[in-house]
């Protein structure tokens, strides 16, 4: 609310018209105006330089094709400001009432699958989002989805096509409800140039195999919610969250009645043992309610905070969805392996995955009866 379209717009195209022509760029394609907070108003940056902030760990978001008002300006709104459409306000439950049936669905969760599945994620090249092996990554994740998903004929698979060849893969098992529960991983790699090998285990195969155990138990059950329930796949969240912006756009326009967004970036990697459940950019109700999920099925869990446009809840937020963010570990803690090489199949810590997985599952039937 702090940054008109208008402003955000004249200070982008400044930028452009004195910094682009001297670096030499000839066409306004080759360059993307980016985010790193919600005071900056916006700077032109080329691929390149994406892929080397990214190799920094610094994040950003890409605003090129962000045209919405509201949605420019929740980008700017600090933090501390509560961003959830008030229309859309939501009372979270304050205790888990559904152990009767999460638990039988909990005991089924294995690191069978997830091993095999993010073997093979990782083995491509790297998944980056505008490179052939990327796509191919998303050739192969929309047909796994299809076959994870076959158990039960009413749960649909397709594929939101964005201006870069890597899709989104959106999964959808309808309840009795429209409202929707949504759960998130992004399953493009990065690692400092677009060639470079990116086996992205834990950032952010890892969450992708997580969902996609998850959806294995809910569809083998055919497991028939009250809330629809949603699993987004997205691709380009290491391109300033392009793929999550879309789809949460798209979701904007069509006034979906979301009730909860639930990232999960990064889950095979812990040496604390405990999730952590992140406190900046997010919906403090549905953060409050997934607190209470975790700690009725899984026990303690660790907060941190990390920083604006570290994920795609982001793009949730910045929709005016409720949205949340569960990690694997503080960011202190977190993988030392993030965004190069050896972000490998071998560093996984397989515990955190199983406890990701159940606390995905938990959250999924506990929501769907919200
Ligand atoms: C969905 O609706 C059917 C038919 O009314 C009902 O039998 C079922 O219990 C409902 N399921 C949930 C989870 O509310
Ligand atoms: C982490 C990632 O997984 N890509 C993203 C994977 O998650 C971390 C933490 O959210 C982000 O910083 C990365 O940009």
């Amino acid at each position: 609310m702090h940054l008109s379209k208008t402003l955000t717009i004249l200070a982008g195209s400044a930028w452009l018209a004195s910094a682009a022509p001297s670096a030499g760029l000839s066409k306004k394609s080759d360059v993307r105006l980016i985010k790193t907070s919600p005071e900056d108003p916006g700077t032109w940056v080329t691929e390149d330089e994406k892929i080397t902030l990214t190799a920094q760990g610094k994040n950003f978001v890409d605003i090129t094709d962000i045209t919405d008002p509201e949605v420019l300006a929740l980008l700017s709104a600090p933090d501390s400001e509560e961003v959830t459409i008030a229309a859309r306000a939501v009372t979270y439950p304050t205790s888990a009432t559904r152990q009767s049936i999460a638990n039988p669905l909990l005991s089924q969760v294995s690191t069978t699958n997830p091993q095999s599945w993010l073997k093979t994620l990782t083995d491509f090249h790297n998944r980056y989002y505008r490179s052939s092996y990327g796509t191919q990554a998303g050739d192969w994740l929309f047909s796994t989805i299809k076959t994870v998903a076959s158990p039960n004929p009413a749960i649909t698979v397709t594929k939101f096509t964005h201006s870069y060849n890597q899709p989104s893969i959106i999964v959808k098992i309808p309840g009795n409800s429209s409202s929707l529960v949504i759960v998130s991983a992004h399953y493009d790699s990065t690692a400092g140039s677009s060639t470079a090998r990116a086996p992205g285990a834990d950032d952010n195969g890892s969450g992708v195999v997580v969902l996609l155990e998850a959806l294995r138990i809910l569809s083998s059950t055919k497991f028939s919610p009250k809330n629809t329930l949603e699993f987004h796949f997205y691709s380009g969240e290491e391109g300033g969250l392009l793929g999550s912006a879309a789809v949460f756009s798209s979701y904007k326009s069509s006034a979906k009645p979301i009730l909860a967004v639930l990232n999960q970036d990064m889950a095979g990697y812990s040496p604390s043992g405990k999730l952590a459940v992140y406190t900046d950019y997010v919906d403090s109700s549905l953060t409050a309610f997934v607190r209470v999920v975790a700690g009725a099925y899984i026990g303690a869990t660790n907060t941190d905070k990390c920083g604006y446009g570290c994920s795609d809840h982001a793009s949730a937020r910045s929709n005016g969805f409720p949205a949340a963010y569960v990690g694997d570990e503080t960011i202190k803690d977190s993988t030392p392996y993030l965004h190069s090489d050896k972000d490998a199949y071998e560093t996984i810590m397989w515990p955190a995955v199983l406890r990701h997985s159940k606390f995905v599952l938990a959250f999924l039937v506990e929501a769907s009866y919200i």
